[in-house]
């Protein structure tokens, strides 16, 4: 399924392994500590290869890691693609924390990282909703609002943004938010 603005920006919904996608960037569902994990975290650092931890262990020696609500840029090693943006989303916790506007942040992030690095593709996982238990029909409308608004802008540099679902339920979930 996509959408396309009448400026010529498209948003496309799909079901796959962000791994497998060519984009100019593809993001990450990480940690704070960088420190790498399961889920797509662990699927990125697999098809990748070790340059990328190494990346992030220099940006660990020197920032510490990454706040939620951020994102940070590596290369994409073996990955096709120029970049990795890891992106922190909030652990849920009911939603009365402030998760909303933290993994909004995440994805303005992302999309900011994009317009300074001049990516014209890119690929999001749905971040949080896996390990860190985010409701995906929660998650789903704040992702995709952050897109939309972007890729309306007359100025995006951004052309081609794609959500890379893992399951045809979360397909179904997007897809009816779209
Ligand atoms: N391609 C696309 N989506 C995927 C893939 C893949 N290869 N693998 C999983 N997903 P999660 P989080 C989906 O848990 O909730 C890690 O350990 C998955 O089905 O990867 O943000 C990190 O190191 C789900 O819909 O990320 C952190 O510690 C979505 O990606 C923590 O998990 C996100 O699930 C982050 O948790």
């Amino acid at each position: 399924m996509e959408r396309k603005f009448p400026n010529g920006r498209v948003l496309k919904l799909m079901v796959g392994d962000i791994t497998r996608i060519t984009a100019d960037a593809l993001v990450n569902a990480a940690n704070s500590a960088l420190a790498g994990g399961g889920g797509v975290d662990g699927a990125i650092h697999r098809a990748g290869g070790p340059s990328i931890m190494q990346e992030l262990d220099r940006i660990r020696a020197k920032a510490g890691g990454c706040p939620t609500g951020s994102a940070v840029v590596t290369g994409a090693g073996r990955l096709p693609a120029r970049f990795v943006f890891h992106a922190v989303g909030p652990v849920y916790r009911g939603g009365k924390g402030g998760e909303a506007e933290l993994l909004a942040s995440c994805y303005r992030t992302c999309l900011t990282l994009a317009e300074e690095h001049a990516v014209q593709t890119m690929a999001f996982p749905s971040i949080s909703t896996g390990v860190y238990g985010y409701p995906i029909a929660e998650a789903g409308p704040i992702a995709l609002a952050e897109v939309t608004q972007h890729l309306g802008q007359e100025d995006a540099k951004l052309m081609e943004v794609s959500f890379v679902l893992f399951s045809d339920a979360d397909y179904r979930v997007y897809a009816s938010c779209l």
